[in-house]
Order: structure tokens, then C-alpha cells, then sequence
């Protein structure tokens, strides 16, 4: 099995390259960004909750995150592997992370950590948010309240995978197939 980390600061564009990596290499996308989403749009309790949270740029629950990927986990046993998009956010969600999958016998690959500064992050953000109807996309008070939450919660997670010898950093700035390229060559190293 291959399980990735696609890690990095809201707008860093992992959702963009989850895209293309799960074609390239035949794996189950779980984003907890488009997961809580769906919760949202359904109108489910979960959802409502999520949406409090989401929309003043604060992280959901630990329990609630790692809830529905466990969910996830156990509906797609017989897949290649993963891509956890957004996913974990703190480092209980990665140690939570590290015993579910290895109740399957297997474990996270590499962490790979898209690097982009936060005036880059900011622009890319508010240019989605005229089009995503995204609330966390709309202003940039809330987009800077998101950076703060992922410089204080978040970047932890980065030491986390470190320490195991499985992060790698490339620069997220560039053309979305010159990183999709990047990406693609860690990801082989790591796969030996
Ligand atoms: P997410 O949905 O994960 O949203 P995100 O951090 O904004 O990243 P996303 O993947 O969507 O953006 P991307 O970088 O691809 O989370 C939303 C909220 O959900 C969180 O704030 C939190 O409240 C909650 N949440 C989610 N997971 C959670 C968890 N595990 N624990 C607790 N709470 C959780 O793209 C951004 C834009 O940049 C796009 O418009 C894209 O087109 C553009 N772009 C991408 N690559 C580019 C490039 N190379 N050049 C120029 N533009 C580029």
C-alpha cells in the first residue's frame, strides 16, 4: 500500500495536487476539507457544527475529524492506498492516524509539505474565494485568522513525521504541473 500526507498551510494546493495524484497513482482521496463540506451541504448535525467552526476559521474537533476518516478507512479496505488531503491537522490526529491504519497492517509512506509563503497564500485564497462561494475564502481577516490557527496547531505536524524520517519539503510556488512533477519524484523515492 501507498499512503501519503499531502501537507501544507491553507492555499499551500493540496487539494489541486491530490487531484492528479490520485490518477497517477490509483489511490483513495480523503480530504477532511471536502469531507466536512459534504456533512455541511447535507445538513447533517455534524455538518452544523462544522460549519460554526469552519467559518470562523477554527479547526473542528480532533474526535470528529478522526471519526470520519476511521469511517472512511474501513469503507475502502481493499484500496492501493491513500492520499490524506488536509488530514492530520494536529499532532493527535497523526498519532490517531498512525494507530488506525495500523490496525490494517500498514502505515503512512512520506509526508510531502508544500511550501508557499503567506502573501502568496493570501492572494491565491481571496482570487478562489470570487468563484468557490467558500465563507473561509471571502476576507482576508478570516484567511489571516486560518494562518494563525495552521502556524499554532498544524505546523507541529511537520516535526511529527520528521522525527519518523518521512517528511519532505518541495516549493509550492510554480506551475501546477512543475509541482505535480516534484511531488511525483518524492513520492518514487519513498516507494523505493
Ligand atoms: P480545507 O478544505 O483542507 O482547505 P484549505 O486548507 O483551504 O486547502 P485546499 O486544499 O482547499 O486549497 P488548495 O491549497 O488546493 O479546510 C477547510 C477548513 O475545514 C479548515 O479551515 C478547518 O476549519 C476544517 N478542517 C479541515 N480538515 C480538518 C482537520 N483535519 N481538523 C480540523 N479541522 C479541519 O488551493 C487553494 C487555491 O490555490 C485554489 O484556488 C487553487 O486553484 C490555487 N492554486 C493551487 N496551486 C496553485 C499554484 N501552483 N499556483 C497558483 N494557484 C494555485
Amino acid at each position: 500500500m501507498l499512503n501519503l500526507v499531502l501537507f501544507g498551510p491553507p492555499g499551500a494546493g493540496k487539494g489541486t495536487q491530490s487531484e492528479k495524484l490520485i490518477r497517477r497513482y490509483n489511490l483513495v482521496h480523503l480530504s477532511t476539507g471536502d469531507l466536512l463540506r459534504s456533512q455541511i451541504a447535507s445538513g447533517t448535525e455534524l455538518g452544523l457544527r462544522a460549519k460554526q467552526l469552519m467559518d470562523q476559521a477554527l479547526l473542528v474537533p480532533d474526535e470528529v475529524v478522526i471519526g470520519m476518516i476511521e469511517h472512511k478507512l474501513k469503507e475502502n479496505q481493499s484500496a492501493a492506498g491513500f492520499i490524506f488531503d488536509g488530514f492530520p491537522r494536529t499532532v493527535p490526529q497523526a498519532e490517531a492516524l498512525d494507530q488506525l491504519l495500523s490496525q490494517y497492517g500498514t502505515q503512512i509512506n512520506a509526508m510531502i509539505a508544500l511550501v508557499v509563503d503567506e502573501e502568496e497564500l493570501t492572494k491565491r485564497l481571496l482570487l478562489r474565494g470570487q468563484t468557490s462561494g467558500r465563507p473561509d475564502d471571502q476576507n482576508e481577516e478570516l484567511i489571516r485568522r486560518r494562518l494563525r490557527e495552521y502556524n499554532e496547531k498544524t505546523k507541529p505536524v511537520a516535526g511529527y513525521y520528521s522525527e519518523q524520517g518521512k517528511y519532505a519539503a518541495i516549493n509550492g510556488i510554480g506551475e501546477i504541473d512543475d509541482i505535480f512533477a516534484l511531488i511525483c519524484e518524492k513520492i518514487n523515492q519513498a516507494a523505493g
